[in-house]
């Protein structure tokens, strides 16, 4: 979706607000506030997969600070941008160069191109431009692009095709003016719609022979096309073909004549009576280079695989998720072996997406198609503009999005780019929905299964929790429309917590949200205590929440420390993270060479005062070396790290740091020739 919106959509939103508000108002006969997760029953691993966002990242804003907490799976940018295309910003190609050590992906939108929304070129410009792209990203040897996402809501008109519809009057018809070279039967495709559920006729006259009945099977829709063939005896030269009212109705798209003088006939070109000629994305047209858009995206398939039989080809990319154009693009992409390897749509005016996900998939199934991954390259809550990035609203579309095993989801644009999706605000600074995203990026191991009150609802509260057995902790991310309590019901929990009678440390954060460009500096502590596992679980109540906010649940084994930091968690700037095991947690991180290098710790502390940061660090230079120490938007100062026995031998320095009760942004830099972390403990 663009920033510019029709009228047509306005009200669907409208519509859909009336449905969820309804719907929504049901939801409190359920049991409204228990959240139950199951440690133990495993969704896959952590991928960050709906963390992204649609140009979300530019090619020099926001800052790689924003970014890499994020840990996003794969961001959407236009494939080129410019002047001459849809987009001025976020060119794809340099994003990724940038993105590429960062562990996120690009998705490369092609539509985005093109100029305005969207003209097409005419297939060779198409062609040309896909080929030098592609060629850029193989010259480049940028492994990491997600796929290359052929069009944007070609529902939406963005496909400029025409057809000729209202052909209901005794008599409405299309005269097609036909040439040929040679007088004998040629075999006629009709491209037609008919949404009525039964068969409907045309009769077809031409030259003065008496008129035969075609018929037309039932479509998808109507507006939306398939074909039927007819054969037709022409004579050498000039041929008036008339398609009229029959039975019922029918849409005219095009007729295709091989061998004649033009390959395809237009609908919208013939002489029409009693007819009117309608756009949408579905047909062709001459501003088409006569395809449809189901033709389009299967010779652009074609084309990427033959240029790098690697990539991933993505599509559709409908506004939303509806059946009947699903149907009619997998059925024509399925019979011409083009299926998309990732199905991408939108989620963008609050429709039930667990019950589109399970439509989509049974759709799959009847078709006889094998499941596809899921994009869902644009997602944000049904009142889009206010509710993109506001944590209560998006925790229930991602715990959707995660229990369902989606393989990438991306926040909309409604804002302005490179501020990942309505995380920053106008002046570049963290808003609360950052601080949610920031949570999920800390996520690691597997996701686990979270059982809210509906599934069905999106947005009522739900969740999403993650457990590390290597680092032994779990956490939980919620937020949703509640009652203002929750009733967090945590069970099954591994063996690395203890048992039942073991005790487990809890401690429950809230990011708040006020809108978009309130910068919020530090999340909040609502809560922190041990909890006794009985009956292999413990339940965690929560009282005075906001529906807009956004909620953390981090529970870790207890008396295990909280107050040790590891770089190799930290959000890393151009370096590399290595294995030791001299190393605390078994990595650290080394090579932080460049002038740019840098581990952001984010350290939360309960009081403001002077704290003791011990930091573990090797310098193998044989000399004293130095790091910069910048933290809370202070002036930065200098740590000296004598020589160690060695590269990856750890020793330790001790500085005081001056931190405010909550969260404390602590930057450790490249300074003087070299050092490397290992991790930092606060006391
Ligand atoms: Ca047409
Ligand atoms: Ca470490």
């Amino acid at each position: 979706m663009k920033k510019v919106k029709t009228f047509k959509l306005s009200l669907m939103m409208c519509l859909t607000l009336l449905f969820v508000s309804t719907f929504s108002s049901n939801v409190s006969v359920y049991a409204a506030t228990d959240l139950t997760v199951d440690l133990s029953s495993v969704i896959g691993p952590v991928t960050h997969a709906a963390a992204g966002s649609l140009y979300g990242v530019d090619v020099s804003h926001p800052d790689n600070g924003f970014i890499l907490p994020l840990r996003a799976k794969s961001y959407a940018n236009p494939a080129m941008s410019g002047p001459d295309n849809h987009r001025l910003e976020g060119d794809g190609v340099p994003v990724a160069q940038r993105l590429a050590n960062t562990g996120s992906k690009v998705t490369l939108r092609l539509a985005d191109m093109n100029p305005n929304w969207y003209d097409f070129p005419g297939l060779t410009s198409w062609y040309n431009k896909i080929t030098s792209l592609i060629n850029e990203v193989q010259t480049l040897g940028l492994t990491n692009i997600y796929g290359y996402e052929v069009w944007n809501e070609p529902e939406n008109n963005s496909w400029h095709g025409k057809f000729v519809g209202n052909l209901d009057n005794s008599n409405s018809y299309v005269d097609f003016f036909v040439n040929v070279p040679t007088t004998k039967s040629y075999t006629m495709t009709i491209g037609y719609a008919n949404g009525s559920g039964a068969n409907s006729t045309h009769n077809l006259c031409y030259n003065g022979l008496p008129c035969t009945s075609v018929t037309y099977p039932p479509t998808e829709g109507w507006g939306i096309f398939n074909t039927v063939s007819a054969n037709v005896n022409l004579t050498a030269g000039n041929n008036i073909i008339r398609l009229a009212k029959g039975t019922g109705s029918a849409e005219l798209d095009y007729i295709d004549i091989p061998g004649a003088a033009q390959t395809r006939y237009e609908a919208e070109n013939g002489t029409i009576n009693q007819g009117v000629i309608k756009n949408n994305g579905f047909s062709s047209s001459n501003d088409t280079d006569n395809l449809t858009f189901n033709e389009m995206f299967s010779l652009t398939y074609t084309k990427i695989k033959q240029l790098d039989p690697s990539a991933k080809v993505i599509g559709p990319s409908y506004a939303s998720f509806f059946q009947t154009g699903m149907r009619n693009f997998l059925s024509y992409q399925k019979a011409h072996n083009t299926l998309p390897d990732i199905v991408s749509w939108h989620q963008l005016l609050g429709q039930n997406f667990t019950n589109d996900y399970n439509t989509y998939r049974a759709l799959e199934t009847s078709l006889g198609i094998s499941p596809r991954l899921i994009s869902i390259n644009e997602y944000s809550g049904g009142a889009w503009f206010s509710d993109e990035g506001k944590p209560g609203v998006t925790a229930p579309l991602i715990a959707k999005f995660e229990r369902l095993k989606i393989d990438t989801a991306m926040q909309s644009l409604w804002n302005g780019t490179g501020t990942l999706g309505s995380l920053l605000t106008n002046t570049n600074q963290r808003n609360g929905g950052w601080w949610f995203y920031k949570w999920y990026g800390d996520m690691s191991g597997n996701m686990v299964s979270v059982t809210p009150p509906n599934v069905n609802s999106m947005t009522a509260l739900d969740g999403f929790a993650n457990v590390d057995s290597d680092r032994k902790y779990a956490s939980v991310l919620f937020g949703g429309v509640t009652d203002g309590t929750v009733n967090a019901v945590i069970k099954n929990f591994p063996s690395f917590f203890g048992g039942n009678g073991s005790k487990v440390h809890v401690r429950v954060e809230s990011t708040p949200w006020v809108n978009r460009d309130t910068a919020v500096n530090t999340t909040t502590t609502i809560l922190e205590g041990d909890y006794t596992i009985a009956s292999n679980q413990i339940n965690v109540s929560i009282s005075g929440l906001n529906n807009s906010y956004g909620y953390r649940i981090y529970i870790t084994p207890f008396g295990q420390a909280t107050n040790v930091y590891e770089a190799e968690h930290a959000a890393v700037n151009h370096a590399i993270i290595s294995n030791s095991s001299n190393a605390s947690g078994g990595k650290y991180v080394s090579n932080l060479d460049y002038s740019d290098s840098y581990v952001d710790f984010y350290v939360k502390v309960a009081t403001t005062k002077t704290y003791t940061m011990t930091i573990r660090y090797a310098n193998g230079t044989g000399a004293n070396s130095t790091h910069n120490l910048c933290y809370n938007g202070g002036a930065c100062s200098t740590v000296t790290y004598p020589a160690t026995a060695g590269w990856g031998q750890f020793s330790t320095v001790n500085v005081s740091v001056n931190l405010t009760a909550g969260d404390n942004i602590i930057r450790l830099a490249k300074g003087t020739t070299y050092a490397e972390l290992d991790s930092i403990t606060i006391n």
